[in-house]
Order: structure tokens, then C-alpha cells, then sequence
């Protein structure tokens, strides 16, 4: 069939003439003026307000969050406090599990896991048997006058500044409305302004899914004040207030019982402050009421302007650090939505590094010294019973949360996750003692804000003892990366504990007299037999054990401390079950060879790999055989994944120095299966650790420090031909900047900034140094 120039014409214009009637019709859909880019990349930007949650723009300064919407009639910022979460103190520690332990020991060995998987069931997990929810404070919500034409909207988000920014012009006024979190003044500021005096007409109240009042006060501030909920019998001991002023230049202000309005002014500022009276897991006599106000009156004493200053400085001392180059292309200057849907087809190497820097920003934005640690959604959740109650989950997600910490130059923001292991080194103590007879503490797949540690959910994945070991080595890279002794010094209660608890409850078993934890599992992995994942000495556990008694003992020695000690776990680790190399030449995730037999041979956890990363116990150049092994078990395990199956595979092959497979697994990450319009991370649902994963495999792929030597360009992919980076950090108190042109190294420098003979390399080449205090070499 052929088309006439005229029929196609005809169709044009209707398409124009239908557009037209609904902009009229949908000032919020509209855009007469087409927007232009903003001028920093570092932007995520759209023509469009947020439709859905996953749309909206997060803010946040570590503990105070929100999720800004930019509605033209509506604004909605979804609110946040990190301590508002449901329950209060409990100790889920069931005592029936000590006489049960020995049982499930004997059922396991004799390959009895269906009877074993039973009993763990009815004896062996906490009580209660979920953990308690992060949930949210609720929304402000300002209300405008109806628009009748809008034209050139923008909605952004400016990773540089940390401000969320809204633009768009109606009857000839241009109206801008910035929004911002500062961890400076622990306020959420909102400030409207308009070109045109006397413009700004809005009325803003509050609204929440928590059982609290939301009243005027003085008819300058509006009030929510609530109590937290109950969840699972565990009864909310929590008391929160959140607190608006409102504040306008020129016009009038009015307010009614629960909403504060402004007709005519020239501008309009909002400050937001909310608390609980959550102090910590133990006690919760915190005095919200007394926080708000006295925050609202140390901000409001301050202008905007001096605010957003203090605001804008404080975070660029964080993100500044790192500058990453990709190169650039016509790209780069559509909206966000767009280079998502379009980012496989190439060609977009600047929404990788937008992506990486995105990571950084969130992480700057919900864990800060004081705050709480980033949950499985960060800060941002809008959901009375979110997923996996957007918790803290301890078998990978809350240890990915933290991976681009040390290598992206954001060592300090680690302090959250510090506090949570040394509370869970009290509460987990009784969990050690109470279900296994034991010294020491253990925490097992999840904890929440009460630092409960007692295995939970169901056998599969709550019995499984090693959440806690894990962490150990998150704080453990941190000292890697500092060799802050004082730090060494603060966790190494932890680090002891950890290992005291397992030198108490590992069990000789009974084929090779190997030690061995159990019952325990490989992460959620079913294995052949009954329909269940319990097991003895998973390979997962025997890799973190190998790394938590030597960590402990290097520890032990740099502060001259627990001689008798470290003899005793050096002992134990030599008697660990070793890794073995199976039939189809993959590195075995079990004790026996069951690999090929396991019902889910793609499953998303890739938990025998942590030797190859997070750990460094399997290198390409150190083991090479064990290395091929790993390789062999990620291709049996594929390529697609959930969002933060995919960060660990990018790491996985970042450190197999595949950069280009590494590359293909960032392209599934950058897609809009996997990640939601506004950058966030889709497991799905949103899950921050793939945001958290892949900038950490960014990092990976440019830089390694692993291996007793910084490698240069490690698993640069063809992708990214000409690019430089600066401010990366590497193990050993080191900063790195790296720039390459077509391939190849053109220059890197290493500053030190405590004296010390590193060795670096390039593909072959190795060049070993003595750099003093401060010093810096150029390659
Ligand atoms: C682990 C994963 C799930 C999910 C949950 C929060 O249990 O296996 O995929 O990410 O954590």
C-alpha cells in the first residue's frame, strides 16, 4: 500500500490538531516549549512530573529523606525519618532452638535435611518469626492553583548540589520550586519562587498512613504527631512528630485547622523537620517534639540562600571527591527515561558515569555519620509493609549496600553500618547464647533498627549464621583502605566475638574431619536434596570464616592483644573445609559436588563466588585454577539476574578482568528491566543494592587493590575507549587518577597519604615504589 504525500500530511495533522486539544485539556502532560537540558550532566532530568513512586526524585541527608514528585497542581514529597520503623526493643531469641541444635546436626549429616529443614522449623527460628518494617512518615503536600497552559517543565535532579528542582512557566509567569535535605541544619528545605511578584498561590498540609494527628499550631506551622505501629505483636514504643513552617515574602498567610495557605507572595519558603524518640535499640525516650522545634528555630533563623550554601558545601565535600569521564555524545542531552529505554543500543557512555555518580549521591544521602545504615531501599519507602519490610538483609544486600564506600571515596559514610555490628555484638551475644550455647554473638540473614539476630522467615534462608561474620568484613575493608588503628581498635570486640561464637559451634564432620558450620545454608540456594537449602559447611561460609580468623588474628597482632587466641583460630582456619574444584570443572558451592543437580542452576545468589569478590581470596594471577573454577560456576550461573544479582556478577567479571563481559552485565543493570525511570535500582521492586553494586563494578573495572598490588585499567571495556577518572581510593591509605585514550594508559597518578613501597601494575607491567608521606607518583 502506498501513502500519499497528502494522506500523510491529512495524518500529521490531526496528530497536531489531537496534541493540542489535550494539552489543553492536560496541563499536566503538556509542554508547548520543549525544555532543554540542564547545564550540569551530573542532572537527571524529565519533562514530565512523577506518576508513580518510582519516578520521583530522592533527597536525603543520611537520616531525613524525601521523594519529590514535581506535580504542577500537586507537589507530593514523600517523607522519610530513618528511625520511624514499626515495633520496639524485643529479643527474638528462641530457647527451644539449644536442645534442637544438636538433633539438626545429627539429621544433616545423615542426609536427613527434609527432617532437619522440620524441625528447624518448629524449634529453631526467633520469635517472632519476621522482623519489624522501616516505614514512612507520610507526604507534604502542596496544592497550586490549576494551571491553564504550561509550558517548558522540567523536573531534575542535581547530583552535584543535592537540590530537586521543578521549572515550568504558566500564564506567563515562570515558577521554579527547589527542594533539598541538609545534613547541615537536619531540615527539608522547599522554596518557591516566581519572576513575577505576588504570583505564588499554594496551601500546604500533611498527610500520613501512620496512626498520628496532623493539627496547625500558632497558624504558622503544621504538626504531625504520631506513635508507631505494631507489627507482629511486637508493640510500637515509638513516638515521632514531623513539623512544617511556612514562611512567605509579600502576600498573605491563613491557616485552618490542618493546612497553612498563601495567596500572592513573592516568595514562599517551607522547612520540614521530623524525629522519634528512638535513641537507641534499647532505649526510646527521645523527645521528638523537643528536636523538631529546636531544629525548625536554628533553621529558620538562617535565609534560604544561607541555608542551601551550607547545604551545596557540605555534600560536594563528599561527591567532589571522584570525578569519572566516560566521554560524551548528543546522547547525554535527552531526559533520563529516555537514555535509560536507549542505553543498550550504545553510543551513551556518559549514562554509565551518570549512573555511577547517581550511586554515590545515594549513598552520601542515606547513611552519614549518626544516621541509620542504608536499608534494602535506602532511605525511601512509602509503604507501611514494604518489601522484605526494607530491612536490613545480611546474606548480600546490606554488604553490597556498602561496596563503593572505600573505592569511591566515601570511607566516612561507612560510620552507620559501624554501629549497627558493634549493637549487634550485644544483641547478637544473647542470640549466641541463648540458641546455640555459645560465646561470642552471631546475627543470621537479617537485622532491623531493634538489631534483632535471631534467624527468622523460614528455614531456607533465616538458618543460615554467618550474616554477622560477613559484616565483620565490611568494617574489616574499611581499616583496609584507612589503617586507622584507633578504628581497628573500636571493632575489634566485633571481629572477636564473631569468631569466638564459631570457634564454639563449628563441628568436626564426619567424612574428612573438616570444620564446618551447620546447620546452615549457601544463601537461599536449594540444593538436591528435599527441597531445601540446609546443609553443612556451604562454601560461602567456609570463605567468610577463612577471612573473619584472619582478619581476627591480624587484628589481634597489630593491637598486641589475645595471644592464646590467635594461635586457636589460626589452628581452626587450617582445619576449615577447603574449596574444591567440582565435575564440570566449577568451583563447588557445597561440601559434595552437587552443583549441576541443584534445581536452580541460575539462581541469583552467587554465594561461593565471595572468595573471588567481595573477597580476595581467589585471584586470576594468585589461583589460577581456582579462578577458571569461578568462571566456570558465574557462566552456569548466566548472566541475568535480579538487580543486585546483576551488581555481583559486574564485580565478578570486573575482577576476572573480563571488561567487556563485565560491560554486557552493566548494560542489563542500565536497562529499564532493571532500572526504574529514576535511576533506582529494580530488582524488581526497587532495591537500592543495584544501584549500590554497580557503581562499585564501575569502580572495579578501573581500578583494583586487592592482590598486594594497584592495578591500573584492570577490565577496561571497548566501550569506553578514551575516559579518565580521578579521587579513586585504593587499599592502603592511596588515591589514584587514571586517563586513557583509545585503549590505552596515558597517565595515572598515586598519591600516598601515609609513606609506604606499593606495586603497581599495567596489563604486564609492574613498576614497584617508595612513596613518602603525602607523595605522589606519576606513571
Ligand atoms: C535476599 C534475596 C532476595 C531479596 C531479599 C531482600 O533474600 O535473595 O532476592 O533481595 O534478600
Amino acid at each position: 500500500m502506498t501513502v500519499t504525500t497528502r494522506q500523510r500530511l491529512r495524518a500529521a495533522a490531526v496528530v497536531t490538531f489531537v496534541a493540542a486539544i489535550a494539552a489543553l485539556l492536560s496541563p499536566l502532560r503538556a509542554t508547548r516549549q520543549v525544555q532543554s537540558p540542564p547545564d550540569s550532566p551530573l542532572t537527571l532530568w524529565y519533562r514530565q512530573p512523577a506518576h508513580e513512586w518510582v519516578e520521583a526524585l530522592p533527597i536525603g541527608n543520611g537520616r531525613l529523606a524525601g521523594m519529590v514528585f514535581g506535580g504542577i497542581e500537586h507537589e507530593r514529597i514523600q517523607l522519610n525519618e530513618d528511625t520511624l520503623w514499626a515495633g520496639g526493643p524485643y529479643d527474638p531469641a528462641n530457647p527451644q532452638a539449644l536442645d534442637a541444635l544438636p538433633i539438626a546436626r545429627r539429621l544433616i549429616f545423615a542426609g536427613k535435611y527434609g527432617e532437619a529443614h522440620a524441625l528447624v522449623a518448629e524449634k529453631m527460628l526467633g520469635r517472632p518469626v519476621r522482623q519489624m518494617p522501616f516505614q514512612p512518615v507520610g507526604d507534604l503536600l502542596l496544592t497550586f492553583p490549576a494551571a491553564v497552559s504550561v509550558d517548558g517543565y522540567r523536573r531534575e535532579l542535581d547530583l552535584d548540589t543535592a537540590v530537586a528542582r521543578v521549572t515550568y512557566g504558566s500564564d506567563g509567569v515562570r515558577f521554579v520550586r527547589e527542594v533539598f535535605s541538609s545534613p547541615v541544619d537536619q531540615v527539608i528545605a522547599v522554596r518557591l519562587t516566581a519572576d513575577r511578584p505576588g504570583r505564588i498561590n499554594v496551601t500546604a498540609g500533611m498527610s500520613t498512613p501512620q496512626d498520628a494527628t496532623i493539627a496547625t499550631e500558632d497558624g504558622g506551622a503544621i504538626v504531625m504527631r504520631g506513635v508507631n505501629a505494631e507489627s507482629e505483636g511486637i508493640k510500637g514504643a515509638l513516638r515521632f512528630e514531623a513539623r512544617v513552617r511556612v514562611v512567605a515574602q509579600g502576600g498573605a498567610v491563613s491557616s485552618d485547622r490542618t493546612s497553612i495557605a498563601v495567596t500572592g507572595a513573592d516568595t514562599v519558603t517551607l522547612l520540614l523537620a521530623a524525629a522519634t524518640s528512638f535513641k537507641s535499640f534499647k532505649d526510646v525516650t527521645g523527645d521528638p517534639r523537643a528536636v523538631t522545634t529546636s531544629q525548625l528555630a536554628a533553621a529558620g533563623a538562617k535565609s534560604f540562600d544561607a541555608l542551601l550554601q551550607a547545604h551545596v558545601a557540605e555534600h560536594r565535600r563528599l561527591f567532589r571527591r571522584v570525578t569519572l569521564d566516560l566521554g560524551s555524545s548528543e546522547a547525554a542531552r535527552q531526559p533520563t527515561d529516555e537514555r535509560i529505554r536507549d542505553f543498550t543500543r550504545g553510543g551513551d557512555p556518559q549514562l554509565a558515569a551518570l549512573y555511577f555518580q547517581f550511586g554515590r549521591y545515594l549513598l552520601i544521602s542515606s547513611s552519614r555519620p549518626g544516621s541509620q545504615p542504608a536499608t534494602l531501599q535506602g532511605d525511601w519507602n512509602d509503604q507501611m509493609k514494604p518489601p522484605w519490610e526494607s530491612k536490613y538483609t545480611i546474606n548480600i544486600n546490606t554488604e553490597m549496600n556498602y561496596w563503593p564506600a572505600e573505592s569511591t571515596n566515601l570511607s566516612e559514610l561507612v560510620e552507620p553500618l559501624t554501629r549497627l555490628v558493634l549493637d549487634l555484638v550485644e544483641t547478637g551475644a544473647r542470640t549466641a547464647k541463648v540458641q546455640y550455647g555459645a560465646r561470642g554473638w552471631v546475627a543470621h540473614h537479617n537485622t532491623d533498627l531493634w538489631r534483632a539476630s535471631a534467624p527468622v522467615d523460614g528455614p531456607a534462608s533465616g538458618m543460615w549464621p554467618t550474616g554477622g561474620a560477613w559484616l565483620c568484613q565490611t568494617l574489616w575493608e574499611h581499616f583496609e583502605y584507612t589503617r586507622d588503628r584507633s578504628y581497628l581498635a573500636r571493632i575489634y570486640p566485633a571481629l572477636k566475638g564473631a569468631s569466638e561464637f564459631f570457634l564454639d559451634t563449628l563441628v568436626e564432620e564426619p567424612a574428612h574431619k573438616w570444620l564446618v558450620t551447620v546447620p546452615s545454608a549457601s544463601p537461599e540456594n536449594r540444593h538436591p536434596f528435599n527441597n531445601t537449602t540446609l546443609t553443612a559447611g556451604p562454601a560461602m561460609d567456609m570463605q567468610i570464616l577463612r577471612d573473619l580468623f584472619t582478619n581476627t588474628v591480624r587484628a589481634a597482632e597489630i593491637l598486641s592483644v589475645d595471644r592464646p587466641l590467635r594461635d586457636e583460630l589460626a589452628a581452626a582456619r587450617a582445619r576449615l573445609a577447603p574449596s574444591q574444584i567440582g565435575k564440570a570443572g566449577q568451583l563447588q558451592e557445597w561440601l559434595e559436588d552437587w552443583d549441576m543437580e541443584a534445581p536452580d542452576l541460575h539462581h541469583r545468589h552467587v554465594s561461593h563466588l565471595y572468595a573471588l569478590y567481595p573477597s580476595a581470596q581467589i585471584t586470576v594471577r594468585g589461583t589460577p585454577a581456582l579462578a577458571t573454577a569461578a568462571r566456570k560456576s558465574l557462566e552456569i550461573r548466566g548472566d541475568n539476574a535480579t538487580g543486585w544479582g546483576l551488581g555481583w556478577r559486574l564485580n565478578l567479571w570486573a575482577r576476572l578482568h573480563d571488561g567487556d563481559h563485565a560491560y554486557t552485565i552493566l548494560e542489563r543493570l542500565l536497562s529499564p528491566e532493571r532500572t526504574y525511570p529514576n535511576m533506582f535500582d529494580a530488582h524488581p521492586p526497587f532495591q537500592i543494592d543495584g544501584n549500590f553494586g554497580g557503581t562499585a563494578g564501575i569502580a572495579e573495572m578501573l581500578l583494583q587493590s586487592h592482590a598486594g598490588e594497584i592495578e591500573l585499567l584492570p577490565a577496561l571495556p571497548k566501550a569506553w575507549p578514551t575516559g579518565a577518572v580521578t579521587g579513586l581510593r585504593a587499599r592502603g591509605e592511596l588515591e589514584v587518577a587514571l586517563s586513557w585514550k583509545d585503549g590505552v594508559l596515558i597517565s595515572a597518578t598515586v598519591r600516598a597519604f601515609a609513606g609506604q613501597t606499593i606495586r603497581l601494575r599495567h596489563r604486564d607491567v609492574t613498576r614497584t615504589v617508595n612513596l613518602a608521606d603525602g607523595q605522589t607518583y606519576h606513571w
